[in-house]
Protein backbone atom coordinates (compact mmCIF):
# COMPACT_ATOMS: atom_id res chain seq x y z
CA UNK A 1 0.00 0.00 0.00
CA UNK A 2 1.22 3.57 -0.62
CA UNK A 3 -0.39 6.95 -1.03
CA UNK A 4 -0.16 6.67 -4.82
CA UNK A 5 -2.49 3.53 -4.74
CA UNK A 6 -5.15 4.56 -2.69
CA UNK A 7 -8.89 6.48 -3.16
CA UNK A 8 -8.44 10.01 -2.13
CA UNK A 9 -10.65 11.59 -0.54
CA UNK A 10 -11.48 15.15 -1.27
CA UNK A 11 -14.72 17.82 -0.14
CA UNK A 12 -16.40 16.96 -4.09
CA UNK A 13 -17.04 13.74 -3.39
CA UNK A 14 -19.60 14.81 -0.09
CA UNK A 15 -21.99 15.24 -2.12
CA UNK A 16 -22.72 11.51 -3.11
CA UNK A 17 -22.36 10.58 0.82
CA UNK A 18 -26.29 12.02 0.80
CA UNK A 19 -29.82 11.78 -0.64
CA UNK A 20 -32.77 13.62 0.32
CA UNK A 21 -34.65 12.67 3.09
CA UNK A 22 -37.97 11.49 2.26
CA UNK A 23 -40.87 13.62 3.20
CA UNK A 24 -42.60 11.13 5.57
CA UNK A 25 -39.20 10.18 7.49
CA UNK A 26 -39.14 9.25 10.78
CA UNK A 27 -36.12 9.30 13.57
CA UNK A 28 -36.39 5.36 13.20
CA UNK A 29 -35.24 5.49 9.66
CA UNK A 30 -31.53 7.45 10.87
CA UNK A 31 -31.26 4.93 13.83
CA UNK A 32 -29.99 4.80 17.41
CA UNK A 33 -26.43 5.72 18.16
CA UNK A 34 -25.44 4.31 22.05
CA UNK A 35 -22.39 6.20 23.33
CA UNK A 36 -20.23 4.44 25.93
CA UNK A 37 -18.04 6.42 27.79
CA UNK A 38 -17.47 9.56 29.68
CA UNK A 39 -15.81 8.35 33.43
CA UNK A 40 -14.76 11.18 36.04
CA UNK A 41 -13.07 14.16 34.35
CA UNK A 42 -13.87 13.19 30.81
CA UNK A 43 -17.52 14.20 31.02
CA UNK A 44 -16.80 16.29 28.03
CA UNK A 45 -15.90 13.53 25.93
CA UNK A 46 -18.69 11.47 25.77
CA UNK A 47 -20.85 14.73 25.31
CA UNK A 48 -19.29 15.75 22.23
CA UNK A 49 -19.34 12.57 20.66
CA UNK A 50 -23.16 12.32 21.22
CA UNK A 51 -23.91 16.04 20.14
CA UNK A 52 -21.67 15.27 16.87
CA UNK A 53 -23.45 11.72 16.43
CA UNK A 54 -26.75 14.56 16.52
CA UNK A 55 -25.67 17.15 14.02
CA UNK A 56 -24.43 14.33 11.69
CA UNK A 57 -28.23 13.47 11.27
CA UNK A 58 -28.65 10.46 13.84
CA UNK A 59 -32.09 9.79 14.66
CA UNK A 60 -31.79 9.25 18.54
CA UNK A 61 -28.72 9.15 20.53
CA UNK A 62 -28.09 7.57 24.11
CA UNK A 63 -25.43 7.62 26.26
CA UNK A 64 -23.81 5.40 28.88
CA UNK A 65 -21.63 7.57 31.31
CA UNK A 66 -19.93 6.62 34.42
CA UNK A 67 -22.40 7.55 37.72
CA UNK A 68 -22.33 10.94 39.01
CA UNK A 69 -21.56 12.04 35.16
CA UNK A 70 -24.72 12.43 33.92
CA UNK A 71 -26.11 15.92 34.77
CA UNK A 72 -22.53 16.87 32.98
CA UNK A 73 -23.27 15.23 29.68
CA UNK A 74 -26.72 15.73 29.98
CA UNK A 75 -26.11 19.86 29.59
CA UNK A 76 -27.02 18.71 26.32
CA UNK A 77 -30.76 18.12 26.16
CA UNK A 78 -31.18 16.23 23.14
CA UNK A 79 -29.76 13.46 24.57
CA UNK A 80 -30.79 10.71 26.58
CA UNK A 81 -27.95 10.13 29.29
CA UNK A 82 -27.84 7.40 32.11
CA UNK A 83 -24.99 6.75 34.52
CA UNK A 84 -24.48 2.91 34.64
CA UNK A 85 -22.69 -0.04 35.46
CA UNK A 86 -21.95 -2.83 33.19
CA UNK A 87 -23.42 -5.06 35.16
CA UNK A 88 -26.85 -3.31 35.71
CA UNK A 89 -29.93 -4.70 34.33
CA UNK A 90 -31.26 -1.53 32.28
CA UNK A 91 -27.87 -1.67 30.36
CA UNK A 92 -28.48 -4.78 28.87
CA UNK A 93 -32.00 -2.95 28.19
CA UNK A 94 -30.05 -0.27 26.19
CA UNK A 95 -27.76 -1.82 24.51
CA UNK A 96 -30.22 -4.12 22.91
CA UNK A 97 -32.30 -1.00 21.41
CA UNK A 98 -28.71 0.79 19.98
CA UNK A 99 -28.29 0.18 15.99
CA UNK A 100 -24.35 1.29 16.52
CA UNK A 101 -22.48 1.37 19.80
CA UNK A 102 -19.53 4.12 19.97
CA UNK A 103 -17.55 2.67 22.80
CA UNK A 104 -14.30 4.64 24.09
CA UNK A 105 -14.38 8.53 24.19
CA UNK A 106 -13.26 9.49 27.60
CA UNK A 107 -14.45 5.59 28.71
CA UNK A 108 -10.86 6.06 30.90
CA UNK A 109 -8.27 3.30 32.25
CA UNK A 110 -10.54 2.56 35.59
CA UNK A 111 -12.64 -0.41 36.86
CA UNK A 112 -15.70 1.26 35.06
CA UNK A 113 -14.49 1.39 31.96
CA UNK A 114 -12.67 -1.86 31.97
CA UNK A 115 -16.36 -3.68 32.82
CA UNK A 116 -17.82 -2.02 29.75
CA UNK A 117 -15.16 -3.08 27.50
CA UNK A 118 -15.38 -6.89 29.09
CA UNK A 119 -19.05 -6.44 28.43
CA UNK A 120 -19.13 -4.80 24.81
CA UNK A 121 -16.04 -6.56 23.19
CA UNK A 122 -18.18 -9.32 22.01
CA UNK A 123 -21.36 -7.52 21.78
CA UNK A 124 -23.27 -8.39 18.61
CA UNK A 125 -23.62 -4.74 17.02
CA UNK A 126 -21.79 -3.01 15.13
CA UNK A 127 -19.79 -0.94 17.02
CA UNK A 128 -17.06 2.03 16.61
CA UNK A 129 -14.04 1.73 19.23
CA UNK A 130 -11.83 4.80 19.83
CA UNK A 131 -9.70 6.15 22.56
CA UNK A 132 -9.42 4.48 25.96
CA UNK A 133 -11.65 0.88 24.21
CA UNK A 134 -9.06 1.42 22.06
CA UNK A 135 -6.24 0.71 25.32
CA UNK A 136 -8.64 -2.17 26.41
CA UNK A 137 -8.32 -3.57 23.23
CA UNK A 138 -4.74 -3.54 23.21
CA UNK A 139 -4.33 -5.63 26.18
CA UNK A 140 -7.65 -7.67 25.22
CA UNK A 141 -6.44 -8.28 21.86
CA UNK A 142 -9.93 -8.89 20.36
CA UNK A 143 -10.43 -9.52 16.70
CA UNK A 144 -13.82 -8.81 15.03
CA UNK A 145 -14.70 -8.20 11.40
CA UNK A 146 -17.67 -5.56 11.86
CA UNK A 147 -15.82 -2.89 13.98
CA UNK A 148 -14.48 0.54 13.47
CA UNK A 149 -11.43 0.84 15.07
CA UNK A 150 -10.21 4.65 15.09
CA UNK A 151 -6.59 5.60 16.71
CA UNK A 152 -4.42 8.35 16.89
CA UNK A 153 -0.62 7.53 16.18
CA UNK A 154 -0.64 7.26 19.94
CA UNK A 155 -3.19 4.59 20.54
CA UNK A 156 -1.83 3.17 17.41
CA UNK A 157 1.51 2.09 18.93
CA UNK A 158 -0.18 0.85 22.02
CA UNK A 159 -2.11 -1.58 19.58
CA UNK A 160 0.76 -2.32 17.69
CA UNK A 161 3.19 -2.66 20.37
CA UNK A 162 5.74 -0.42 18.98
CA UNK A 163 6.68 3.84 19.58
CA UNK A 164 4.32 6.39 18.29
CA UNK A 165 7.05 7.27 15.75
CA UNK A 166 7.57 3.92 14.02
CA UNK A 167 3.73 4.26 13.58
CA UNK A 168 4.48 7.83 11.82
CA UNK A 169 7.38 6.91 9.71
CA UNK A 170 5.09 4.12 7.61
CA UNK A 171 1.49 4.85 8.19
CA UNK A 172 0.37 2.89 5.43
CA UNK A 173 2.43 -0.07 6.95
CA UNK A 174 0.70 0.58 10.58
CA UNK A 175 -2.64 0.69 9.07
CA UNK A 176 -1.92 -2.98 7.30
CA UNK A 177 -0.74 -4.16 10.26
CA UNK A 178 -3.77 -2.96 12.13
CA UNK A 179 -6.52 -4.19 10.17
CA UNK A 180 -4.76 -7.78 10.02
CA UNK A 181 -4.48 -8.19 14.10
CA UNK A 182 -7.93 -6.48 14.57
CA UNK A 183 -9.87 -7.29 11.48
CA UNK A 184 -12.80 -4.38 10.60
CA UNK A 185 -11.79 -0.83 9.03
CA UNK A 186 -9.18 0.96 10.89
CA UNK A 187 -9.34 4.81 10.79
CA UNK A 188 -5.45 5.85 11.23
CA UNK A 189 -5.83 9.24 12.37
CA UNK A 190 -3.33 12.59 12.13
CA UNK A 191 -3.20 14.42 9.14
CA UNK A 192 -3.84 12.65 5.89
CA UNK A 193 -5.78 10.13 7.87
CA UNK A 194 -6.15 5.95 6.75
CA UNK A 195 -9.20 4.72 5.98
CA UNK A 196 -8.40 0.94 5.45
CA UNK A 197 -10.72 -2.29 4.82
CA UNK A 198 -10.37 -5.09 3.76
CA UNK A 199 -11.48 -4.08 0.26
CA UNK A 200 -11.09 -0.47 0.51
CA UNK A 201 -8.35 2.12 1.21
CA UNK A 202 -8.15 5.57 0.98
CA UNK A 203 -6.63 8.67 2.68
CA UNK A 204 -8.21 11.90 3.51
CA UNK A 205 -7.46 15.43 2.26
CA UNK A 206 -9.27 17.44 4.18
CA UNK A 207 -9.06 19.13 7.31
CA UNK A 208 -6.24 21.23 8.84
CA UNK A 209 -4.39 21.72 12.64
CA UNK A 210 -6.48 23.63 13.63
CA UNK A 211 -7.93 19.80 14.54
CA UNK A 212 -4.78 19.44 16.87
CA UNK A 213 -6.74 20.21 20.10
CA UNK A 214 -9.18 18.48 22.70
CA UNK A 215 -12.44 16.70 21.83
CA UNK A 216 -11.66 16.43 17.87
CA UNK A 217 -11.28 12.74 18.16
CA UNK A 218 -14.61 12.59 20.40
CA UNK A 219 -16.11 13.96 17.45
CA UNK A 220 -15.15 12.36 14.64
CA UNK A 221 -16.46 8.72 16.83
CA UNK A 222 -19.69 10.72 16.65
CA UNK A 223 -19.99 11.25 13.01
CA UNK A 224 -18.93 7.71 12.22
CA UNK A 225 -21.51 6.36 14.50
CA UNK A 226 -24.54 8.56 12.93
CA UNK A 227 -23.55 7.69 9.32
CA UNK A 228 -23.36 4.60 10.07
CA UNK A 229 -26.80 4.27 11.88
CA UNK A 230 -29.04 4.35 8.94
CA UNK A 231 -27.15 1.08 7.54
CA UNK A 232 -28.41 -1.07 10.74
CA UNK A 233 -31.79 0.69 11.86
CA UNK A 234 -34.64 -1.77 11.45
CA UNK A 235 -36.47 0.08 8.65
CA UNK A 236 -33.46 0.42 6.26
CA UNK A 237 -33.10 -2.69 3.84
CA UNK A 238 -30.28 -0.84 2.16
CA UNK A 239 -26.50 -2.16 2.83
CA UNK A 240 -24.17 0.86 1.56
CA UNK A 241 -20.67 -0.28 1.92
CA UNK A 242 -19.47 0.27 5.35
CA UNK A 243 -15.75 1.35 5.14
CA UNK A 244 -17.01 3.79 1.90
CA UNK A 245 -19.08 5.16 4.31
CA UNK A 246 -16.80 5.69 7.05
CA UNK A 247 -14.54 7.36 4.64
CA UNK A 248 -17.03 9.69 4.15
CA UNK A 249 -17.46 10.38 7.84
CA UNK A 250 -13.48 11.19 7.66
CA UNK A 251 -13.93 13.26 4.85
CA UNK A 252 -17.00 15.12 6.46
CA UNK A 253 -14.69 16.03 10.12
CA UNK A 254 -12.04 17.24 7.96
CA UNK A 255 -14.04 19.48 5.56
CA UNK A 256 -16.29 20.98 8.73
CA UNK A 257 -13.12 21.92 10.54
CA UNK A 258 -12.12 23.56 6.90
CA UNK A 259 -15.15 25.15 7.46
CA UNK A 260 -15.16 25.97 10.99
CA UNK A 261 -11.81 27.25 10.96
CA UNK A 262 -12.31 30.31 8.68
CA UNK A 263 -8.08 30.16 7.92
CA UNK A 264 -7.85 30.88 11.66
CA UNK A 265 -7.12 27.39 12.88
CA UNK A 266 -5.20 28.11 16.44
CA UNK A 267 -8.02 27.80 18.99
CA UNK A 268 -10.85 26.24 17.14
CA UNK A 269 -12.84 24.51 19.62
CA UNK A 270 -14.57 20.60 19.05
CA UNK A 271 -17.57 22.51 20.41
CA UNK A 272 -17.01 24.76 16.92
CA UNK A 273 -17.23 21.94 14.34
CA UNK A 274 -21.11 21.28 15.16
CA UNK A 275 -23.17 23.76 13.08
CA UNK A 276 -20.64 23.00 10.77
CA UNK A 277 -21.15 19.29 10.28
CA UNK A 278 -24.96 19.95 10.25
CA UNK A 279 -24.02 21.64 6.94
CA UNK A 280 -21.74 19.33 5.27
CA UNK A 281 -24.43 16.68 6.13
CA UNK A 282 -26.68 18.82 3.90
CA UNK A 283 -24.99 18.73 0.79
CA UNK A 284 -27.17 16.23 -0.87
CA UNK A 285 -28.00 17.91 -4.42
CA UNK A 286 -30.91 15.53 -5.52
P1 LIG B 1 3.17 12.77 22.24
O1 LIG B 1 2.48 13.45 23.40
O2 LIG B 1 3.29 13.67 21.07
O3 LIG B 1 4.42 12.09 22.62
P2 LIG B 1 -3.60 9.45 24.84
P3 LIG B 1 -5.83 11.25 24.68
C1 LIG B 1 0.24 10.52 20.99
C2 LIG B 1 -10.33 11.60 26.43
N1 LIG B 1 -10.50 13.02 26.10
N2 LIG B 1 0.98 12.02 16.10
C3 LIG B 1 0.87 11.51 21.93
O4 LIG B 1 2.22 11.54 21.71
C4 LIG B 1 -10.27 10.63 25.26
O5 LIG B 1 -11.55 10.32 24.77
C5 LIG B 1 -11.37 13.71 26.85
C6 LIG B 1 1.84 11.47 16.99
C7 LIG B 1 0.56 10.95 23.31
O6 LIG B 1 1.58 10.02 23.68
C8 LIG B 1 -9.64 9.44 25.95
O7 LIG B 1 -10.63 8.70 26.63
C9 LIG B 1 -11.68 15.04 26.62
N3 LIG B 1 1.51 11.14 18.25
C10 LIG B 1 -8.69 10.09 26.98
O8 LIG B 1 -9.10 11.45 27.08
C11 LIG B 1 -10.91 15.81 25.61
C12 LIG B 1 0.28 11.38 18.63
O9 LIG B 1 -0.80 9.91 21.75
C13 LIG B 1 -0.65 10.20 23.14
C14 LIG B 1 -0.66 11.95 17.77
C15 LIG B 1 -7.24 10.02 26.57
O10 LIG B 1 -7.08 10.40 25.20
C16 LIG B 1 -9.59 15.16 25.31
C17 LIG B 1 -1.84 10.99 23.66
O11 LIG B 1 -2.92 10.17 23.58
C18 LIG B 1 -9.68 13.67 25.08
O12 LIG B 1 -10.24 13.38 23.81
C19 LIG B 1 -0.27 12.29 16.45
N4 LIG B 1 -1.13 12.84 15.54
N5 LIG B 1 -1.84 12.08 18.42
C20 LIG B 1 -12.79 15.69 27.37
N6 LIG B 1 -13.05 16.98 27.14
O13 LIG B 1 -13.44 15.03 28.18
C21 LIG B 1 -1.62 11.58 19.65
N7 LIG B 1 -0.34 11.14 19.78
O14 LIG B 1 -2.60 9.20 25.91
O15 LIG B 1 -4.26 8.26 24.30
O16 LIG B 1 -4.58 10.58 25.38
O17 LIG B 1 -5.81 11.12 23.23
O18 LIG B 1 -5.91 12.63 25.23
P1 LIG C 1 -7.84 12.71 18.69
O1 LIG C 1 -6.35 12.76 18.80
O2 LIG C 1 -8.40 11.39 19.04
O3 LIG C 1 -8.51 13.83 19.46
O4 LIG C 1 -8.22 12.92 17.17
C1 LIG C 1 -7.84 14.10 16.49
C2 LIG C 1 -8.61 14.23 15.20
O5 LIG C 1 -8.19 15.40 14.51
C3 LIG C 1 -8.37 13.08 14.23
O6 LIG C 1 -9.50 12.90 13.40
C4 LIG C 1 -7.18 13.59 13.40
O7 LIG C 1 -7.08 13.00 12.13
C5 LIG C 1 -7.52 15.07 13.29
N1 LIG C 1 -6.31 15.89 13.16
C6 LIG C 1 -5.45 16.21 14.15
N2 LIG C 1 -4.46 16.96 13.68
C7 LIG C 1 -4.69 17.13 12.34
C8 LIG C 1 -4.01 17.83 11.29
N3 LIG C 1 -2.86 18.49 11.50
N4 LIG C 1 -4.55 17.78 10.04
C9 LIG C 1 -5.68 17.10 9.80
N5 LIG C 1 -6.36 16.44 10.77
C10 LIG C 1 -5.87 16.45 12.01
MG1 LIG D 1 -9.14 10.62 20.84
Amino acid sequence: LNEASVWRLDASQLQHAFSKRPWNSHKGMFGHVLVIGGSDGMAGAARLTGLAALRAGAGKVSVICQPGQQSLVGLQPELMVRGLDAGDQAADELLAEADVIAVGPGLGQGSWGQAWWQKVADYDAPMVVDADALNWLAKSANRREDWVLTPHPGEAARLLQCSGSEVEADRWLAATRLEEQFGGIVVLKGAGSIVHGQEYTAVNTTGNPGLASAGMGDTLTGIIAALLAPLFSHSMQLRQNLAETVGYAVLLHGSAADEAAQAAPRGMLASDLMDAIRKQVNTDDD
